[in-house]
């Protein structure tokens, strides 16, 4: 009986093991990565797909794309950055756009503090020094910077930046932030304008989603405000902080230093930043823990299942409000 049949949908991304076997019962799974033709293979599932489910991946999800699948109702992301899906435009033609918010504030947060710390104390700089057998030759040179006398400006004050911001409080470190809206309930300093925050604090963490809104939102203007003293620490996207800039300001100290999680065309990173001693550079880690991965493929899914079932989404980002405009 037709209503009894299971849905297809389709898997992009990684065959990730929570994904497959918490929907394979459940779902008719096709996995856009076994496809040799990709464009014959969604062609033959146009009429039938009407659930993608996004595992990591660098894939776009853009209106071209979403147009071949004519039939599609619901994107369960995964990650809370969807950047890579033109969630206005789905939003707009009935999709919904679900990812997965607050499974990992506590991790990313977690990262936000140690790649801070590795950088104001350079602690990795240190344990290559260990490594090299040079601590035989006398003691790692001391850090020039420290946490004590810092000020740390938020850019962005949203899930993660709130449980990184409770840290530093626990650190005694002082905590201002910039938003394009004011959080009503802390008492943290609001700065309206990013160039104002960046001249007052010697220290940068960046949390906001990427995209057309925040591309090279730290940019020169910033980075020199910041200042000599300054560090600068993405968590956010490569995409936020104009990549040539900050490089040109790291060779010539215009800032400090730079604590990078993420950059403007991952995997690649600047040839000029793996050069520098200084800075340290860690490889997208933000999320990056079996248990709290499995946490957002469980959320993925629980997403896709609510779907199946014709429940709400769990997690529907702004753009696609439930129910769909259809
Ligand atoms: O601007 P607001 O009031 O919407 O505040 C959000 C802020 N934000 C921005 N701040 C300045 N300029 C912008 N153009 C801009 N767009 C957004 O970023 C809010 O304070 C924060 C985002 O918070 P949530 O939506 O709760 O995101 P969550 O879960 O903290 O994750 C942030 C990002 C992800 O999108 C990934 O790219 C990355 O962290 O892992």
């Amino acid at each position: 009986m037709a209503g009894e049949e299971k849905p297809d949908v389709l898997l992009i991304g990684q065959k990730k093991p929570v994904i497959v076997k918490g929907l394979e019962s459940h779902v008719t799974l096709h996995y856009l990565s076994d496809a040799k033709d990709k464009d014959a293979f969604l062609r033959s599932l146009a009429d039938r797909v009407r659930a993608v489910a996004v595992a990591y991946t660098a894939d776009r999800l853009d209106a071209e794309f979403m147009k071949k699948l004519p039939k599609l109702e619901q994107v369960s992301s995964f990650g809370v950055g969807y950047d890579h899906i033109d969630a206005k435009w789905a939003g707009e033609h009935g999709i919904v756009v679900t990812n997965t918010p607050d499974v990992l504030n506590e991790e990313v947060a977690d990262t936000a503090l140690g790649l801070l710390l590795c950088t104001v104390r350079e602690f990795p700089r240190a344990e290559r020094f260990l490594r090299a057998g040079k601590w035989l030759q006398g003691h790692y040179p001391l850090a020039k910077a420290t946490l004590r006398n810092r000020t740390v400006g938020m850019v962005g004050l949203g899930r993660i930046g709130r449980a990184i911001a409770r840290r530093l409080e626990a650190f005694g470190v002082p905590v201002v932030y910039h938003a394009r809206n004011r959080v009503p309930d802390v008492k943290y300093k609001y700065y309206p304008k990013l160039i104002d925050m960046a001249r007052d604090v010697d220290t940068l963490m960046v949390i906001v989603p990427g995209g057309e809104s925040t591309r090279n939102l730290i940019n020169a203007d910033v980075l020199k405000a910041l200042g000599p003293n300054g560090i600068l620490i993405n968590m956010a996207r490569g995409s936020v902080v104009d990549e040539r800039a900050l490089i040109a300001a790291l060779q010539d100290r215009t800032i400090y230093s730079a604590g990078l999680d993420v950059f403007a065309n991952e995997p690649h990173v600047p040839k000029e930043l793996i050069e520098m001693e200084h800075v340290v550079l860690f490889p997208h880690l933000g999320s990056s823990t079996e248990v709290t991965r499995a946490a957002m493929d469980q959320l993925v899914v629980d997403n896709i299942l609510a779907w199946a079932a014709g429940r709400p989404p769990l997690t529907p980002v702004p753009e696609t409000p439930y129910p769909p405009k259809r």
